[in-house]
């Protein structure tokens, strides 16, 4: 499949492949519940994480009911809302929601402190540098825009792969996809929408190929296959069609979309 034009196409509403089985599976009440988008990269974090854990959950991908804003003020995706105790309680931004479901299976023990402060100097990277390149690159319309967007994204990448190379090379741990264990690491779980839709969004609209490399490729292959991840996979279809929006950066996307377009930092 290759893009052919604008058609008009709008986001998914139901998932669809493994991820329609994982919202099937995750349909009873529960005391967490995940508030979500299906084609969302921020939401996929989350959603992964809680399948990494095995914690029981139940999952809303479908739509956002009017409680959301009380518990997330923008109305963005993901929220959690906890069901249990007297009082309300609730969670939103996937990196806080990330770091509160799984801060002890996704960093080393708290012994390595500096272990554990590269893996965060990873993820940061992920959310300062390679999430808001991938959104230049898809948004840019302008063929010198797009080669530009392109440069930085992979510019993005090879920087991650450098953090990853120095904590391999500064520490013993063996958190992390990088290592060739197969437990995943904050960074991992952070980087892994963004590099899933690179090998399928972006190479779509922007015929976007990633780094060549053994290790890396090796790297993706492991990251986009872990079981835990590809629970939360749609097919492709839905993503191609979910990110027309973005690919031919029509006004008022999303609020990601428009923090792009005017320079501002993503919500
Ligand atoms: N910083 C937020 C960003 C979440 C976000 O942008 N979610 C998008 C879906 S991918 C959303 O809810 N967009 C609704 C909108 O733009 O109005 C996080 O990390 O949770």
């Amino acid at each position: 499949m290759t893009s052919n034009g604008d058609t008009g196409k709008s986001y998914h509403l139901q998932c669809t492949g493994d991820a329609l089985h994982t919202v099937d599976v995750h349909s009873a009440p529960a005391d967490v519940t995940l508030f979500g988008g299906c084609f969302c990269p921020f939401v996929q974090r989350v959603w992964a994480a809680l399948e990494y854990t095995s914690m029981g959950y139940q999952v809303d991908p479908y739509k956002k009911p009017a409680e959301l804003l009380e518990i997330s003020p923008k109305g963005l995706v993901p929220a959690l809302k906890f069901s249990s105790g007297d009082r309300p309680r609730s969670l939103n931004e996937s990196t806080v929601i990330l770091e509160y479901i799984q801060e002890s299976s996704l960093l080393p023990p708290a012994t390595e402190a500096y272990a554990r402060a590269l893996i965060r100097l990873q993820a940061d990277h992920v959310n300062r540098n390679l999430v808001p390149a991938f959104y230049r690159y898809l948004q840019a319309q302008e063929s010198e825009k797009q080669i530009e967007g392109g440069k930085d994204f992979v510019a993005a990448i090879e920087d991650l792969v450098k953090l990853f190379e120095r904590t391999y090379a500064e520490t013993d741990t063996d958190v992390g996809l990088w290592t060739g264990s197969d437990k995943l690491s904050l960074a991992d779980i952070m980087a892994a929408p963004w590099l899933f839709r690179a090998t399928n969004v972006l190479l779509h609209y922007r015929g976007f190929s990633l780094p060549e490399g053994g290790k890396f490729n090796a790297y993706i292959t492991r990251l986009c296959n872990h079981p835990a991840f590809k629970r939360t996979c749609s097919t492709e279809e839905l993503y191609f069609e979910s990110y027309e929006r973005y690919a031919y950066n029509r006004p008022n996307t999303s609020q990601v979309a428009n923090a792009i377009n005017s320079g501002r930092a993503l919500p």
